[in-house]
């Protein structure tokens, strides 16, 4: 069964298939795409919610980087109990930050949220209790990673965390290939075809670098976190936290 809101960007043969954008025809499908393309994407978005009721502290400011439609915003603002905080979504794409503030906009909560449209590596980060980068590293160009990260850990207070979800690269061949099995696998049992499956992958193979986990790991040591770890993988998908 599909609607409207199905994704079916990479059903039909597209000839060459052109490097994947966060453009208009992605927003109208997107919750469909990420919740049918990366597994345990529901019970991140929850963790995060329920990471904020913890670590959001009065008067602070908290950062969703790379916010798309603004699902983490979101749950956050449903579940933080601090008092005279802040949320700052951050993304660049024109087209999903219209729709989001859109979004946001349909629900009613306490804590005041900002929509922003700009490049991440170029927001200043400031009294930050919490900030999220969902899914959204991946796509930063690799030299510029470690200044985000170190950016951030400057950014946040003291007992602060930074939430990284992100698809991830296994260092062994064998166990990578394992993993891209089995996410393709995941696809398939949600409704995606061996087109789909293989367009995707071509439109994303220069938009997208994911890194080994240890790679986050030594970039977060080096940014100055001195506690962190990964609570959440499903096949090449994980979630990590670190604490200030
Ligand atoms: C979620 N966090 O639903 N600056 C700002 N935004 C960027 C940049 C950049 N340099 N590069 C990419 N983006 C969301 C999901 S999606 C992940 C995040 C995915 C934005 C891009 O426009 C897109 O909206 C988002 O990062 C990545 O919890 O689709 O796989």
């Amino acid at each position: 069964m599909t609607s409207s809101d199905t994704d079916l960007i990479y059903s039909n043969p597209h000839g060459q298939v052109k490097d994947f954008t966060f453009d208009a025809q992605v927003v109208e499908v997107f919750p469909d795409m990420i919740s049918r393309s990366v597994p345990g994407y529901n019970t991140i978005i929850d963790t995060i919610g329920r990471l904020s009721q913890h670590y959001v502290t009065d008067h602070s400011t908290v950062y969703d980087l790379g916010c798309s439609l603004g699902a983490a915003t979101l749950a956050m603002r449903r579940a933080i109990t601090a008092n005279h905080c802040n949320i700052i979504g951050v993304d660049n794409s024109a087209a999903m930050v219209e729709r989001c503030k859109t979004h946001i906009n349909a629900f009613k909560g306490n804590t005041p949220v900002d929509i922003v449209q700009a490049n991440i590596q170029d927001i200043d980060i400031e009294d930050a209790s919490m900030v999220v980068l969902n899914f959204t590293l991946q796509f930063i160009d690799k030299n510029e990673r470690q200044g985000l990260i170190t950016k951030i850990a400057k950014g946040l207070k003291s007992g602060g965390i930074l939430v990284i979800s992100e698809k991830v690269a296994h260092d062994d061949p064998a166990c990578n290939e394992l993993l891209i099995n089995l996410h393709h696998d995941f696809k398939r049992a949600n409704g995606y075809s061996e087109l789909e499956i293989a367009q995707k992958r071509s439109a994303l193979e220069h938009v997208m670098k994911p890194d080994p986990l240890e790679t986050h790991f030594e970039r977060l040591t080096q940014a100055g976190f001195s506690h962190m770890t990964q609570w959440f993988q499903c096949f090449n998908f994980l979630s990590i936290v670190a604490i200030k």
